[in-house]
């Protein structure tokens, strides 16, 4: 590896060196998130060690890089297969996308946001011909044979849809999909982040079922509009006088244009909002509250681009993600 002399990042995994190549199109400088200036507010980018992990797995696979291949077929005009070099060789992108478990409750912990180094999904479908597919499914195997699938349409809609190969500027970890995984902004994991990804084929959902549908999962699930209170924490104590409630709020996809919090059941109070990363990326938030003793109950709800309103109807994550608002409870002594 290293032919090509733009190599930069290296690290050893699974006894593997691995070097991951300078993007052909870098991101932007990121922004300093609120985290800097208060505390309890979750940071604008997941650390790697932080980030939620959710699969099917007891064991990490442990993946051998070179010997591992990418393989499109199905529905192509010619059954394609890929090294990792190969892949790493192809115009690379590095993107800033949150990803969220369809299994997250509202308030929950399952998502994170990170920089993503990746392989534009359509580029590597481009390599095996789908001109004249009949498919409107792409289903991803991973290595032990576990599918998922994704709407064809959303690798071509021009969302950057990603083969990821790179993490917050180090190879993918292990246990998010070394070496190669899929990421779609705007999708839940469960039908679109496939990890340690070995097989693309391309079908229809007529044709072929993945893991998930075969367990009445939502076939497709765009994430919901949600947001969630960092700080304070539930049924915490905190004293009287300046107290800033904060987190964060994503709409993937479309974009965050405002959140508010409402107190003990009064009038909805615009929050401030953070800096802007990308659309598809969480938003952090705050409102500077002063605070009287008491138990209160604080709320917040957010809304989209598009003018959409986080909806308070609650739903269970089953069977295509959690809705409602997040009411928490605390006391101010
Ligand atoms: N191979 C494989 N990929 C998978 C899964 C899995 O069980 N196996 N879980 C999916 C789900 S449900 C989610 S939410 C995301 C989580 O990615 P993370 O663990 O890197 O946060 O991975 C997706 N990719
Ligand atoms: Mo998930």
């Amino acid at each position: 590896m290293g032919a090509l002399g733009r190599w930069v990042t290296s690290a050893r995994l699974g006894g593997t060196d691995i070097a991951l190549p300078v993007a052909t199109e870098r991101a932007p400088a990121f922004p300093q998130g609120l985290e800097a200036t208060y505390d309890g507010i979750s940071p604008l980018r997941t650390p790697n060690a932080d980030f939620y992990r959710v699969d099917t797995r007891l064991t990490v696979p442990v993946v051998d890089v070179d010997s591992w291949t990418l393989t499109i077929d199905g529905d192509v005009d010619q059954e394609v297969t890929l090294t990792f070099d190969d892949l790493a060789a192809m115009r690379t992108v590095e993107r800033d996308i949150t990803l969220t478990c369809v299994s997250n409750e509202v308030g929950g912990p399952y998502l994170g946001g990170a920089r993503w180094l990746g392989i534009p999904l359509a580029d590597v479908l481009a390599r095996a011909g789908i001109d004249s597919t009949g498919a409107d499914q792409i289903l991803s195997t991973d290595v032990d044979g576990m599918t998922i699938s994704t709407p064809l349409q959303v690798a071509l809609d021009g969302r950057d849809a990603l083969i990821a190969i790179g993490m917050n500027g180090e190879p993918l970890p292990r246990v998010h999909g070394f070496p190669a995984r899929m990421v779609v902004p705007g999708l839940y994991g469960f039908v679109s982040a496939c990890k340690w990804i070995t097989r693309i084929t391309l079908t229809t959902y007529d044709a072929e079922q993945a893991y998930w549908t075969e367990r009445d999962w939502a076939v497709d699930a765009p994430i919901k509009l949600s947001s969630r209170i960092d700080t304070p924490r539930p049924l915490s104590e905190s004293s009287a006088g300046k107290v800033i409630v904060g987190g964060i709020a994503w709409a993937q996809h479309v974009g965050i244009e405002k959140v508010e919090v409402r107190i003990d059941g009064e009038a909805w109070r615009p929050a401030t909002l953070g800096p802007q990363v990308t659309d598809d990326y969480w938003r952090q938030w705050f409102l500077e509250w002063d605070a009287t003793p008491g138990q209160h109950f604080v709320a917040c709800r957010a809304t989209n681009k598009d003018g959409d309103v986080q909806s308070a109807v609650r739903t269970t994550p089953f069977p295509e993600g959690s809705s409602g608002l997040q009411e928490i409870a605390l006391t101010i002594t």
